[in-house]
């Protein structure tokens, strides 16, 4: 039995009424939009006979997606993150707007209020004993190669099992979040651990729908940054790990080939002060 009523007058009319659209008040765009999306959907139950029963099990999925970060970590798998993205690089390119490290998404996991350091310091309590030791440094340039002094980069990244604090409740408070500030030539440098890739809670909402794609929920090796300044867009983005099974096959779609950074072995802490910054770590 296949029934098709969408085209009809008394359909049409009635998606008009739902929307809003013979009420004054609200917002005129939000009526639009709601219609769009109200059409879309009503088409597809019609186009694909969507029972009652598949309708009320998609209702359940959503009020379980509700709960948490759930949809928040859909919403990368569904591509919207990226999408995103690719809307405001399209953005900065009518702007004229060129060069730098490119931007890529700031996922589900990112909690404000992190401890701040100046110039240097440690991210990991000391507790993650399956971790090998990782520093990071680098120097914030503005788009013409000039060192940005003061500048606010905020670092977080897993831990050695893909999990993150705050949502992780095993680990301590800001444990691999920090907030540091650039010193007068612009750089940072921090001692961390390594992090492994991050993977969907299994039994989740979020890989119950990525299971119906038949895909997995599994993201690379990965360190979240944001950096901002007075008087510069800020920048959102991330760095991979090179050599991670899943670089190029990111469920998140958020790899960048800028991006991906081969790791330097480090035998003796001291020598990389011996790049150009006094090391923090002898
Ligand atoms: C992550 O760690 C992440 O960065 C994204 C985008 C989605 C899920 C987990
Ligand atoms: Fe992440």
């Amino acid at each position: 039995m296949t029934v098709k009523i969408f085209d009809t007058n008394e359909v049409q009319d009635f998606l008009k009424a739902v929307s809003g659209f013979e009420q004054e008040g609200g917002s005129e765009r939000a009526k639009e939009i709601v219609h769009c999306l109200l059409s879309d959907l009503y088409r597809l139950i019609d186009d694909y006979d969507i029972t009652p029963e598949e309708f009320w099990s998609s209702v359940s999925l959503l009020n379980a997606l509700g709960q948490g970060t759930q949809f928040g970590l859909l919403a990368p798998g569904l591509g919207f993150d990226h999408f995103l993205d690719m809307r405001m690089d399209a953005v900065d390119a009518e702007a004229g707007r060129s060069g730098g490290t490119p931007r890529t998404i700031e996922g589900p996991l990112y909690v404000a209020g992190a401890p701040e350091l100046q110039g240097s310091g440690r991210m990991d309590d000391g507790t993650d004993t399956d971790a090998e030791p990782m520093w990071l440094t680098g120097q914030v340039r503005d788009t013409d190669g000039m060192p940005v002094p003061g500048a606010r980069v905020e670092i977080w990244h897993a831990d050695s099992k893909g999990g993150y604090s705050f949502f992780d409740p095993s680990q301590s408070e800001y444990n691999l979040r920090r907030t540091i500030i650039t010193d007068a030539e612009g750089r940072y440098a921090v001692r961390s651990i390594i992090p492994s890739g991050y993977g969907c809670p299994p039994d989740s909402p979020t890989q119950q729908v990525l299971d119906l794609l038949g895909r997995h929920g599994q993201r690379p090796a990965h360190i979240h940054y944001f950096i901002s300044a007075q008087g510069y867009q800020h920048l959102t983005t991330q760095i991979n790990l090179a050599g991670d099974p899943y670089t190029y096959n990111d469920f998140a779609f958020a790899t960048r080939e800028e991006l991906v950074i081969p790791g330097q072995r480090v035998e003796d802490a001291a020598t990389i002060g011996a790049r150009g910054f006094e090391s923090p770590f002898t």
